[in-house]
């Protein structure tokens, strides 16, 4: 496969921005090699500057659930910036995106745009942190929230692929007050609370864990967190960033049939431009500045583009048919990953949570971070490559979560289980 372009792109880029990148795990550090440079993407592929081309399942990490450059999102996003792109000021399209995203999540009553996943996962925290007046927050080893001080403990994703539990740079002062519990240990998250519960404020949790792969919760986790938040006045914040309209249309929580007292929500709802939400029970949100005493703000948030793009996105999910097409695409993915495997006699572990997924290589069952953990990342590295090479494009990262789109056809799908069982075989060796 040719990479001269990218390769002598990415030389530059080293000298201009750390490690040449402006996200971590975009740099492929963790399956060795340099990244490709992307020059456009359309429906499920994406074409490097080389002009090869991949079947994508990256997505940009989660958002482009409809493809890549969905005509209706193009056009409408093309007329929205001839009237300007930015006014600081209320429009009404932040109204409209407003409810949009409560008929989706009718546990959220009131809700705050922001720019980013992280952003919101800071509101968020703060909001709780002001609404209990308590310090504390529990979170899960390995769930990732975003780069935020109080969350970048034990964190997954980058930090998971980096072997990086706690990023430099975050004061002790900060992670003192993070409490860090394995996920779907229900034990020790109870006896936590019986102990501590007087200075929790907050527990917040990836309901499905996309930032270690794609960790499922055990039968009753996610009920306990509810049960014994509740007991307490601790405010439960499910982190559906990458979950949301992910694991079904309404999120992990409208699937596990769990109402959180705060949602985070991100990619998915800004159609691939700047978008995060944080929103939930009136009472807390109420607490946010210029209601209430918590501050939070933003330049651009609520961008009238990049709403645009979240609120066109959300009219082609609410479509009739659209989860269903998604649903059987993955259904399709996953039988032929699980039995290309099989059939090279390759070591792996599938799994899934709607159109969200992760193959290990491992032969434990994979439940939280040290199981995670255990997976043969050098394994996952040439199956990565093998697959890279064949023109299928993963998640460069044994901890991170695959994603389809509207746009992956049957044919991407056969030509990826083809492609897949050939690495297998290859790697098997
Ligand atoms: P952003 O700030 O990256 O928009 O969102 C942070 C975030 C918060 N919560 C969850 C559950 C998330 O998965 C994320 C971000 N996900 C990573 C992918 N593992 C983004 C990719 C990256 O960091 O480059």
């Amino acid at each position: 496969m040719k990479k001269i372009k990218s390769l002598n792109l990415f030389k530059k880029a080293l000298t201009l921005m750390p490690g040449g990148v402006n996200s971590p795990v975009r740099a492929f550090k963790a399956v060795g090699g340099s990244p490709l440079f992307i020059s456009k993407a359309k429906g499920s592929k994406i074409y490097d500057v080389d002009g090869n081309s991949f079947i994508d399942y990256v997505l940009s990490w989660g958002p482009m659930i409809l493809g890549h450059a969905p005509e209706q999102v193009v056009k409408a996003i093309k007329k929205c910036v001839e009237n300007g792109t930015s006014y600081g000021a209320p429009t009404p399209l932040e109204i409209e995106l407003a409810r949009m995203i409560i008929s989706f999540f009718p546990t959220i009553e009131k809700v705050r745009m922001v720019n980013s996943g992280t952003e919101a996962v800071m509101g968020a925290i703060r909001a709780a942190r002001g609404f209990t007046k308590r310090d504390k927050i529990v979170k899960f080893e390995g769930c990732y929230h975003g780069h935020f001080d109080g969350v970048l403990v034990k964190a997954g994703s980058g930090a998971a692929t980096f072997g990086i539990p706690d990023s430099a740079g975050v004061p002790e002062s900060y992670a003192k007050d993070t409490i860090t519990l394995p996920f779907n240990d229900s034990k020790a998250f109870k006896n936590l609370l019986k102990k501590d519960n007087k200075r929790i404020a907050s527990v917040i949790v990836e309901p499905v864990v996309g930032n270690m792969g794609c960790i499922l919760p055990t039968q009753g986790f996610l009920e306990t967190l509810r049960d014994e938040t509740k007991k307490y006045d601790i405010v439960l914040i499910f982190d559906e960033v990458m979950t949301g309209f992910r694991v079904s249309k309404g999120g992990a929580q409208a699937y596990y049939g769990i109402t959180p007292d705060l949602t985070c929500l991100g990619k998915v709802i800004g159609g691939g431009l700047p978008v995060g939400a944080y929103g939930g029970k009136r009472e807390i949100m109420s607490m946010v500045a210029p209601e209430g005493p918590v501050y939070q703000a933003g330049t651009l948030s609520g961008n009238p583009v990049a709403l645009t793009a979240g609120i066109e996105t959300l009219k082609i999910l609410s479509r009739a048919g659209v989860y269903d097409k998604l649903e059987s695409r993955m259904q399709a993915l996953e039988e032929g990953l699980k039995d290309a495997s099989k059939k090279a006699g390759a070591a792996t572990k599938f799994y899934r949570a709607g159109t969200m997924f992760c193959t290990y290589f491992t032969d434990v069952e994979v439940q939280d971070y040290t199981t995670a953990k255990k997976a043969d990342t050098q394994l996952f590295s040439r199956f990565f490559k093998g697959m890279l090479d064949k023109g299928v494009y993963l998640a460069p990262s044994q901890f991170e979560a695959g994603f389809i789109s509207l746009a992956h056809s049957q044919q991407d799908i056969s030509k990826t289980i083809d492609a897949a069982f050939k690495t297998f075989k290859e790697i098997s060796i």
